[in-house]
């Protein structure tokens, strides 16, 4: 059980189990897989696929000779394990050129390298057969206020973005951008910092349509949101393009820890809306493994990813079907009955009935509302004893 399958449609960014174990105050620890490694790690394991950034294949200084050379045996990996590549990305934050922003640069220099950089890792990702291209602008912030002004750069934001996405329609493409919020780091503080600043901006665009949002659970919880909420909110307006499973304490450091490994509730009530809202884009993690481990303790990492969220799921369904839980959430709704002759849609007679409606004020406010009950019974199908 909770063996992960294709059908699944797990996947992970080739730099979470390439990743070294590097962070400020350490050096890397192991030598993490290589791509060519992951995607037979990952297939072994039950994997859907893989995602990256160009630089985690070709590296930035790759001649055009090899870089084919290095695509080239990448597909032949995803060919022979049957591996996909739904997901592509851009780094626009490792190289120094991108200290002070890409596309919001004060430097119209680097906010056209980052345009040319980003238009030929499109090339790439479509190339292995990505759909969705994610844009998470790492370095879009400040430290110094001073130093740019915040409006100039949100219409440098949306100039970029423009633009990409007429490249994408001049050249065909069967591809849709995923914008990826994040409040801080690197950057003391980053432009559109939630997934919601992101739906405000993508209505701004000039091809709504054509992007989207990839929200990651610990960046919404850096800034002590609710995941859950802000993933709901994408997934109703029709903008849920991707998704970065892991978790991660409130209030620190992006910690990227293996999804569910942190807090089980919030992670539950996401596989949830995943599973009852029929998400259908990848199950992609965006994590990595604590820096005690070795490339065992990575895919030991990997595993535990897929395998929690498939015991969620199953809790899910525990849920769903428990009569207990099931009762007391009918009877939340026996107040369905509502107010004669009003719908919560304007028009001036339903206003008339809403006008002359009489409210039960101090009864409804005195009725209790059971949730200690039903939360307790959550916890309990959480807890593995119901
Ligand atoms: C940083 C991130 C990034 C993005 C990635 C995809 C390195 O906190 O989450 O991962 O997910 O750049 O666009
Ligand atoms: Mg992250
Ligand atoms: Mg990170
Ligand atoms: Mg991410």
């Amino acid at each position: 059980a909770y063996q992960p399958t294709p059908d699944d449609r797990f996947t992970f960014g080739l730099w979470t189990v390439a990743n070294p174990g590097r962070d400020p105050f350490g050096d890397a620890v192991r030598t993490g897989y290589s791509p060519v490694e992951a995607v037979k790690m990952l297939a072994e394991i039950g994997a859907y696929g893989v995602s990256l950034h160009d630089n985690d294949l070709v590296p930035i200084d790759a001649t055009p000779g090899e870089r084919d050379r290095i695509v080239n045996e990448f597909k032949r990996a995803l060919e022979e394990t049957g591996m996909k590549l739904p997901m592509a990305t851009v780094n626009l934050f490792t190289h120094p050129v991108f200290k002070d922003g890409a596309f919001t640069s004060n430097d119209p220099r680097v906010r056209a390298y980052a345009i040319q950089k980003t238009t030929d890792a499109i090339d790439l990702g479509v190339e292995l057969g990505a759909s969705i291209f994610v844009l998470w602008g790492g370095r879009e912030g400040t430290e110094v206020d001073a130093s740019k002004d915040a409006v100039e750069a949100m219409k440098r934001y949306r100039e970029s973005i423009n633009y990409l996405c007429e490249y994408a329609r001049d050249r065909k493409y069967d591809i849709k951008f995923a914008l990826e919020a994040k409040p801080n780091e690197p950057r003391g503080d980053i432009y559109t910092p939630t997934t919601g600043a992101m739906l405000g901006f993508i209505s701004t665009l000039d091809h709504p349509d054509m992007v989207g949002v990839n929200p990651e659970v610990a960046h919404e919880r850096m800034a002590g949101l609710n995941f859950y909420h802000a993933v709901a909110q994408a997934l109703e307006c029709g903008k849920l393009f991707h998704i970065d499973l892991n978790d991660q304490k409130p209030g620190r450091f992006d910690q990227d820890l293996r999804f569910g490994s942190e807090d089980v509730k919030n992670s539950f009530f996401l596989v949830k809306l995943l599973e009852d809202y029929n998400y259908q884009g990848p199950l992609h993690f965006d994590a990595h493994a604590y820096r005690t481990e070795d490339l065992e303790g990575v895919r030991e990492f990997a595993k535990g990813c897929m395998r929690t969220y498939l015991i969620l799921k199953e809790k899910v369904k525990r849920f769903n079907s428990d009569p207990e839980i099931q009762g007391l959430l009918q009877e939340l709704k026996h107040h369905d009955a509502g107010v004669p002759g009003f719908d919560f849609t304007y028009t001036p007679a339903k206003h008339q009935a809403l006008k002359a409606a009489q409210f039960d004020r101090d009864g409804i406010g005195k009725k209790g509302l059971a949730y200690e009950k039903l939360d307790q019974l959550t916890m309990e199908i959480i807890l593995g004893v119901r």
